[in-house]
């Protein structure tokens, strides 16, 4: 019988490690997963693929904070494929959380490479990093592709740069298969909920259903390149399939506003915006109230006039990055990936979803 392929993921109990975990399983992977310590179950997005019957998916123990557990896994299991996605992946909590964010997205990296270095793993193991579309930071081109020159503009990019270069110094200086995927920002109902997108799409559910009275947000005027994370993942996977390991931007080619991922939300849900007001003071209005684009109950507690969107200084970043637009065709020609999901099915996707949990958490407070 041949032998599984074992392909060890870090992160798993994130956004990505959830659909990535899931596209190994049905690949016929043997699929571990290192998970930290919490106080509280943090397995909730992957609780269908873990125990019961095989194949699932095998956590252990470990840290990116902490070599001796990395060394550990890595000599226990002798993975074929490393998925890198563990990191304190939030831009605006790496201001708060600086070092934390080095040690963890920077140096866990380099942690890594070191242990396929010890147990002589550099011609068995391939090596995935999770670098990011925020290394362009203050974009020096438009749109921004593999060639484009970094300039990151948070602790967060900074901690990311330092792994996207120690991925590069590792494949030269020693050999490994190690490559980086420069992702642009990708969204799903498992996204975690202190991100825009899915703050936007909790927000404006809990909204109609008088569940909240507004949503609180900062740069409305940031623009992104949003894809849906189960396209992402793919790609993942596919760098690794490449005889030579190489860097691959991966991005949709296509650019919406945060105001634009609010108005495309609330018109799923029947609701016309128009913003009214400057700066802090400006406000998003209810101004038509029809009915909705997806199958749920006209039965919304919002009325026209009413306030939905506030802007809360709170949520502004000391340094943000205000445009990002990525250029995949070397992807697209060398990996054979594209997008599958347009923006408006990643808003509608995400918008069902949230409405589900917004109705059930309704029903339980006794408000429908
Ligand atoms: P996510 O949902 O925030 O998940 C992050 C994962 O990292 C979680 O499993 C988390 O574990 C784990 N983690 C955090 N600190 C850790 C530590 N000290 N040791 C071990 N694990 C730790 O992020 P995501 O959206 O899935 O993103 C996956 C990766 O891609 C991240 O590296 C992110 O920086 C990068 N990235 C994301 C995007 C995007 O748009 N989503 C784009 C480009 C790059 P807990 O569950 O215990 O917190
Ligand atoms: O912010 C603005 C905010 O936190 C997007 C991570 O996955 O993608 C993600 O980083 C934009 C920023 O994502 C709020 O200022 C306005 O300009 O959803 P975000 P991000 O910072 O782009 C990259 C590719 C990663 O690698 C990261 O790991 O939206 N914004 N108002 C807000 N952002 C948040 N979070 N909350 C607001 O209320």
């Amino acid at each position: 019988m041949k032998r599984r392929k074992k392909a060890l993921i870090t992160g798993i109990t994130g956004q990505d490690g959830a659909y990535l975990s899931e596209f190994l399983v049905g690949k016929g992977y043997e699929v571990f997963g290192m998970v930290r310590r919490s106080s509280l179950p943090n397995t909730g997005r992957i609780r269908h693929l873990c125990g019961g019957s095989s194949p699932g998916v095998n956590l252990l123990q470990g840290d990116l904070a902490d070599s001796e557990s990395i060394f550990r896994i890595v000599m226990e299991i002798r993975p074929d494929e490393i998925y890198n996605l563990g990191s304190q992946s939030h831009v605006g909590v790496s201001f708060k959380e600086p070092e934390y964010t080095a040690d963890v997205s920077g140096i866990g990296t380099l942690r890594f490479l070191e242990a396929i270095r010890m147990f002589n793993l550099e011609k068995k193991t391939k090596f995935y990093q999770a670098s990011t579309s925020e290394l362009f930071g203050k974009v020096r081109e438009i749109p921004q592709s593999e060639k484009t020159p970094f300039y990151p503009r948070s602790p967060y990019g900074v901690a990311k740069l330092f792994a996207y270069w120690t991925v590069v110094n590792y494949r030269e200086a020693y050999g490994l298969f190690a490559a980086n995927g420069i992702l642009f920002n990708h969204e799903s109902p498992l996204r975690g909920e202190e991100f825009v997108t899915r703050k936007i799409t909790r927000g404006v559910t809990r909204v109609y259903l008088g569940l909240q009275d507004c949503l609180s947000l900062g740069n409305l005027d940031s623009r992104r390149d949003w894809g849906h994370a189960r396209d992402y993942v793919k790609a993942m996977w596919l760098i690794l399939r490449r005889k030579k390991p190489e860097d691959f931007v991966i991005a949709t080619g296509r650019q919406h506003s945060v105001r634009e991922f609010v108005e495309m939300s609330a018109k799923k849900m029947g609701i016309i915006i128009r913003w009214r007001g400057k700066g802090l003071k400006e406000v998003g209005i209810a101004y038509k109230i029809g009915r909705p684009e997806i199958d749920i109950p006209e039965k919304g507690r919002v009325k026209e006039g009413q306030v939905i969107v506030r802007i809360d200084p709170r949520f502004y970043r000391p340094s943000d990055v205000s445009t990002l637009l990525g250029n995949s065709k070397k992807a697209r020609k060398l990996l054979g990936w594209k997008p599958e999901v347009s923006f408006g099915q990643l808003v509608e996707d995400m918008i069902v979803s949230d409405f589900e949990l917004a109705e059930k958490e309704a029903r339980e407070k006794s408000v429908l």
